[in-house]
């Protein structure tokens, strides 16, 4: 380690026991059942992701040939904070009246909101947590706002239905949610919808396309077609405030063009 780096602190290393000394703990599932051999086949794999010494401390059979395990061992990776790349919020955090005054003085009318999760997905909590009066981690959900119009689809929701609906809506934003990830369902469902959006919309007013859910890289928006990635731990706040930041910014643009 440059002593200069470590000194500015934006270099660093994992600690468990004492500072800097380098510990992790790792789970992975092994298809093996569980036995002596298989916890040495955990720690040859934490070995060979550069744990050394690597200890196996909880080993537990997941049905007769799968054991699940937890490794915990000491890296010499380093962290450079620095160069660290995320998605910061550049948009003012808005309480709901504030959001209903903006949408109401930029737009002067209800602003729509379609949500619903795509593909085979019925894992509908998370849009729920954002959509729903009831909200999420004591934030009311966007139904609560009263200049937000929010048509909650539900469930396994088609491309091409959750495209008709945002029509039929006049949808100013449609928000997707996407919880599975086996086979990266979550990017090719994505990817599908946001081809099908440009497809259907001319580029001036396609709605806002906004995708979550659990195991989403915030980075990946334009990757993915999308306005905005939220991840795990989103608040109905911040998503209402991004909306409304981005249509009211919108429709100041137009005026003033
Ligand atoms: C509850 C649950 C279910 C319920 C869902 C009920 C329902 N109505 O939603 C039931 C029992 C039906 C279910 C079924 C299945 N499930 Co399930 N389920 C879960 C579980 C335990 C919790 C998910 C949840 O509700 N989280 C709470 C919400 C609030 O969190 P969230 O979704 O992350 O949402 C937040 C953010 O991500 C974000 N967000 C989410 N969406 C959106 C959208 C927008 C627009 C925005 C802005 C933000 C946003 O905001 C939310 C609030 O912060 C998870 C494991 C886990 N602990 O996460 C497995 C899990 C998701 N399920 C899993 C699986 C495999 C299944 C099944 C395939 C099981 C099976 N073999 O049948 C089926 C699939 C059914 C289907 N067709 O989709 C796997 C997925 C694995 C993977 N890699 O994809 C998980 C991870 C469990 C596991 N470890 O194996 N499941």
């Amino acid at each position: 380690m440059s002593e200069s780096a470590s000194e500015q602190g934006h270099i660093i290393r994992p600690y468990g026991d004492t500072t800097g000394d380098g510990m992790v703990q790792l789970s992975f599932t092994l298809p093996m059942a569980n036995s002596k051999v298989a916890e040495g086949a955990a720690a040859q794999l934490a070995n060979k992701m550069g744990m050394d010494p690597a200890m196996v401390v909880h080993a537990k059979s997941m049905g007769d040939n799968f054991t699940f395990f937890v490794v915990y061992g000491r890296v010499n990776h380093l962290v450079d904070t620095s160069i660290v790349e995320v998605v910061e919020r550049d948009y003012p955090l808005l309480t709901p009246k504030e959001a209903n005054a903006a949408i109401k003085r930029s737009l002067r009318r209800r602003l729509v909101v379609v949500g619903g999760c795509i593909g085979t997905d019925a894992h509908t909590v998370g849009i729920d947590a954002i959509l729903n009066i009831k909200g999420f981690a004591g934030e009311k959900g966007l139904e609560y706002y009263r200049e937000l119009k929010v048509v909650n689809l539900g469930a396994q929701v088609s491309v091409p239905d959750l495209v008709e609906a945002a029509h039929a809506e006049k949808a100013d934003a449609v928000l997707v949610s996407q919880v599975v990830t086996q086979r990266d369902a979550h990017l090719l469902n994505t990817r599908e919808m946001s081809a099908a959006f440009r497809e259907s919309y001319p580029a001036a007013e396609r709605p806002l396309l906004v995708i979550g859910g659990p195991r989403f890289d915030e980075t990946m928006a334009a990757e993915l077609g999308v306005d905005r990635v939220f991840s795990r731990g989103t608040t109905p706040g911040e998503v209402a405030s991004f909306i409304v930041h981005r249509l009211t910014t919108a429709a100041k643009d137009r005026t003033a063009s």
